[in-house]
């Protein structure tokens, strides 16, 4: 987080991280699609051929609440694949909250695993752990066969603490539900941390309202947040703290 005073803009990292071709790029161009354009900065991607992001993909957004506050959400992808282990360890530097883009064809199972404890890993060097990190879990490529069921992923989600959302990214499908679950918890954390509501006279449900209208998704927040297949997405709500 980057607290710019004079300006009164407040910029937020948010990181979507996964193994090669879970759908990464993927989101940030379907939530650049959905966005209103006051909202969204230019997406900015760097990919090779066969589409797979070389470096990163960034995504700024920026919403003002009624005025007190600019918030700036830059929304960052990693490159997957295994041989670009030292940018992912860079991007995930002074990330604020955490989307993780889980493939859900069951032959990619491994996959995940092998980046999710890759992502613990990468935490691990910049002093951070998973437990202190906003963190929410994406099961991509719903639409496709071979899929692991929505019995075994609500299974899984039951056991975890991660919220976990279900989504077809390239048709728009859980990709704004998956962003607005992710910044509810960083938004707790950050507060928690720095009495940002207090502070600035900032209303995070208001602004989390906001966000979801700008990126064309008017149900209210309570609603959206219940898209959520399992996990506690309360865990960190400033309410209880
Ligand atoms: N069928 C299907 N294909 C998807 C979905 N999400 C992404 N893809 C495709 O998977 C490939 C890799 O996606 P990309 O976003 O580049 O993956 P990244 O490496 O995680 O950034 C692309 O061909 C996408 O069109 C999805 O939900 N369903
Ligand atoms: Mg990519």
């Amino acid at each position: 987080m980057q607290l710019d005073f004079v300006n009164r803009e407040l910029t937020i990292k948010l990181v979507y991280y996964g193994p090669a071709l879970s759908g990464k790029t993927t989101n940030l161009q379907a939530l650049h699609k959905v966005a209103e354009p006051g909202a969204s900065g230019r997406l900015m991607t760097l990919e090779t051929k066969d589409d797979r992001t070389l470096f990163f993909d960034l995504l700024p957004l920026t919403f003002r609440n009624q005025g007190s506050l600019a918030v700036r959400l830059k929304v960052f992808t990693v490159p997957g694949q295994v041989i670009h282990a030292s940018t992912r360890r860079l991007v995930v530097q002074n990330a604020d909250g955490i989307a993780f883009i889980a493939d859900s064809r069951s032959n990619e199972t491994q996959h995940n695993t092998e980046s999710f404890m890759d992502l613990r890993e990468n935490l691990k060097q910049h002093g951070l752990t998973l437990k202190q990190m906003p963190l929410i879990i994406q099961f991509n490529k719903r639409d496709m066969p071979d899929v692991r069921s929505d019995a075994e992923i609500a299974e899984l989600a039951s056991k975890g603490r991660e919220p976990v959302y279900l989504a077809v990214a390239t048709r728009g499908i859980g990709v704004v539900e998956s962003m607005i679950g992710l910044l509810h918890l960083t938004w707790s954390a950050l507060d928690a941390e720095h009495d940002l509501n207090k502070k600035f006279g900032f209303d995070s449900k208001a602004f989390l309202g906001q966000v979801a209208q700008k990126l064309g998704n008017p149900k209210p927040i309570p609603e959206i947040l219940q898209a959520c297949v399992g996990g506690a997405l309360d865990v960190l709500r400033p309410e209880a703290g």
